[in-house]
């Protein structure tokens, strides 16, 4: 009929693997302990992506455990996982049910797993340079441009989670 097919299947996909974790975790509760699934951040990006390995990283770095999947597009991962295009940037991510998009600093991470706010996930929609996993090198160390982390709701539309002001970079602070 119309296109509702696939997305049922989507869906059905979800929800099966959904319930497969949820047996999981029953049949072995200690799992539970070892690894808390709030901390387990599972990441979408293409092999040649500097950014996004540096990115992870940074993830690593904050105390998250990440598991990567190199695939040639992570665009039909990000539309799977429900997030609007409009949002995308270079690597997409899912972590307590959330989705993250783009280069999300750990903080927001942690703090959407304590806040759990009824959304789709976090999104630093593009690539902005100074964000992690985009950190500025040689005479422009250290600096950042001004780059919003945006929460995303189920209808699509989005407010602003956390503002990051623009830095100078070294050159800049050094010049008198
Ligand atoms: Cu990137």
């Amino acid at each position: 009929m119309y296109a509702p097919t696939q997305t049922m299947t989507r869906r059905t996909t979800l929800k099966a693997l959904g319930i497969t974790l949820g047996a999981a975790a029953l049949a072995y509760p200690h799992l539970g302990n070892t690894s808390s699934p709030g901390k387990v951040i599972t990441v979408w990006k293409t092999p040649s992506c500097g950014c996004c390995k540096d990115w992870v990283s940074h993830l690593r770095d904050a105390g998250f455990q990440v598991v990567t999947n190199d695939v040639s597009d992570t665009a039909p991962v990000r539309q799977k996982l429900g997030l609007p295009a409009k949002f995308g940037s270079c690597h997409t991510a899912r972590a307590g049910g959330y989705v993250l998009e783009g280069h999300v600093p750990a903080q927001d991470v942690k703090r959407l797993l304590r806040e759990k706010p009824d959304a789709i996930g976090l999104a630093v929609p593009g690539m902005p340079a100074g964000s992690p996993g985009m950190e500025m090198q040689g005479d422009m160390l250290g600096a950042r441009d001004a780059f919003d982390v945006v929460l995303v709701n189920a209808d699509g539309s989005s407010r602003i989670f956390q503002s990051y002001p623009a830095k100078a970079g070294k050159k800049s602070r050094a010049t008198s």
